[in-house]
């Protein structure tokens, strides 16, 4: 096992590495910039070095300062969190030069799925199921259009560099195509540095479902169900939960098993998820994140299992400690993403939490970095704490949603709980009836305005 962990990320994510650290024994080094010189990360961690100025790309995505944070203090393993380094084959792989470990995946599986044309390939080539589309780039317009036609409109333009939903674009007749191509060429070109594309079907009304594995990097791999991801406002997630009110247990058992055969051929090492589109009782595999996600607490809510100390494990050479046996589904979690910003228009609302309440009680965790008298520095993304409620069945989640909510408090600067408070309550969401585009329509039809 490792000796000493660093943790090359901050805020809630950094502290839940911490505390896998502290669990299996492991000494812990905090990295921090100087807006970051108060954070919780930094007070709870053994070591903490200054790694630079504000800006993510002076500190938490400075390479050679993270690499020297590692030679000064002697750490053995690496953990990135989600964001920042998380998915970057070359830190992976200066990591692998240094025979220092990554916790994660190798920097050739990292590589492989961050190229979404290559993504998509390796799937179909490992039985998993994909969005009907061009099997590779796409360099001219005919063949697109010859492609276009034999998938049928509407067809999606995506960014073989993309992911996040950055540079797709919609087409409905071949007239839109030759366009879409134009412009998603430019802005991936301009985004990316890269301007590969390729066309998929594209699906009206699907869920986004994503499902949870974890693999030992020797063969080993298995599923941790799925965590239906559909409530998301341009393209950044807001409420996750698990299981998906969206399937039955044949469904789940059947795409479950497909994927943790793939990760199995793969050999695949760690924390991953694949993201599906779900419509129609059919699943399109679309991307591959190679990273613990922001959402994975809905998974150890409903199975138990340490997500964080698992690719701990693994990352040292040793095996999982859960068999798919051991993996059972036990009631519901929902994840609501409380975020600094204003409820309705979402404007950033950094600045200091002059007071702070979490709720607490059987069923309800909260993942946060953020503590009274804490500010909230402007310069990265705007969570304040993820709210998990577990309950025996979705309806008891729900009542115990209703109630966490209501008890938190955050004080001087705005948040969305109101958000969270308004959709607990309503009828679709408590009947499990969105789908991707939901709460955009929701809050386009004004669901959050002040009332008159
Ligand atoms: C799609 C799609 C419809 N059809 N692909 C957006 C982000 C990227 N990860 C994939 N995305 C989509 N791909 C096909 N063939 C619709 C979306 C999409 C979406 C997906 C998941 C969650 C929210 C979304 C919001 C808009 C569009």
């Amino acid at each position: 096992m490792f000796d000493k962990v660093l943790i090359a990320n901050r805020g809630e994510i950094a502290l839940r590495i911490l505390r896998a650290c502290k669990e299996l024994g492991i000494a812990t080094v905090a990295v921090h910039s100087t807006a970051d010189a108060d954070a919780m990360h930094v007070k709870l961690a053994d070591e903490s070095v200054c790694i630079g100025p504000p800006a993510p790309r002076d500190s938490y995505l400075n390479i050679p300062s993270i690499i020297a944070a590692c030679e000064i203090t002697g750490a053995d393993a690496v953990h990135p969190g989600y964001g920042f380094l998380s998915e970057n084959a070359r830190f992976a792989e200066v990591l692998e030069k240094h025979k220092i470990a990554f916790i994660g995946p190798t920097s050739e599986h990292i590589r492989t799925m961050g190229d979404k044309i290559e993504a998509k390939r390796t799937a179909k080539a490992l039985g998993i199921p994909v969005v009907p589309g061009s099997e590779g780039g796409i360099t001219d317009d005919v063949e697109a259009k010859r492609i276009a036609a034999g998938i049928g409109y509407p067809v999606l333009v995506k960014a073989a560099a993309g992911g996040g939903g950055r540079g797709m674009k919609v087409a409905r007749t071949e007239d839109d195509l030759v366009e879409a191509l134009q412009t998603a060429r430019t802005e991936a070109k301009a985004a990316f540095g890269d301007d590969a594309v390729y066309l998929e079907k594209y699906l009206e009304k699907p869920r986004h479902i994503e499902i949870q594995v974890l693999g030992d990097g020797q063969g080993d791999a298995i599923h941790l169900v799925e965590r239906d991801c559909s409530l998301q406002r341009r393209h950044q997630k807001v409420w996750e939960e698990g299981p998906s009110p969206a399937l039955n247990t044949e469904a789940r058992d059947r795409i479950g098993g497909i994927v943790a055969n793939a990760m199995k051929k793969l050999g695949y090492r760690g924390a991953g998820t694949i993201e599906f589109l779900y419509e129609n009782g059919e699943f399109y595999f679309i991307e591959m994140n190679t990273r613990i996600q922001v959402e994975h607490p809905v998974t150890e809510m409903i199975t138990g299992i340490d997500l964080v100390n698992e690719q701990i494990k693994v990352a040292a050479g040793a095996g999982l400690s859960v068999k798919q046996s051991d993996v059972k589904v036990n009631g519901h979690a929902i994840e609501c993403r409380v975020n600094a910003e204003h409820p309705a228009t979402f404007r950033p609302s950094p600045g200091l939490v002059s007071y702070f309440h979490p709720p607490g009680g059987l069923g309800v965790r909260v993942d946060s970095a953020v503590y009274q008298g804490y500010r909230i520095p402007p310069n990265y993304d705007s969570l304040v704490a993820k709210l998990i409620v577990h309950g025996r069945t979705r309806n008891e989640c729900l009542m115990r949603l209703r109630r966490a909510l209501d008890e938190f408090v955050v004080d001087g600067i705005e948040t969305t709980l109101p958000l969270f408070r308004t959709l607990v309550r309503n009828a679709e969401i408590q009947d499990g009836l969105y789908d991707i585009h939901w709460l955009e329509k929701f809050l386009k039809a004004g669901g959050m305005d002040e009332p008159a």
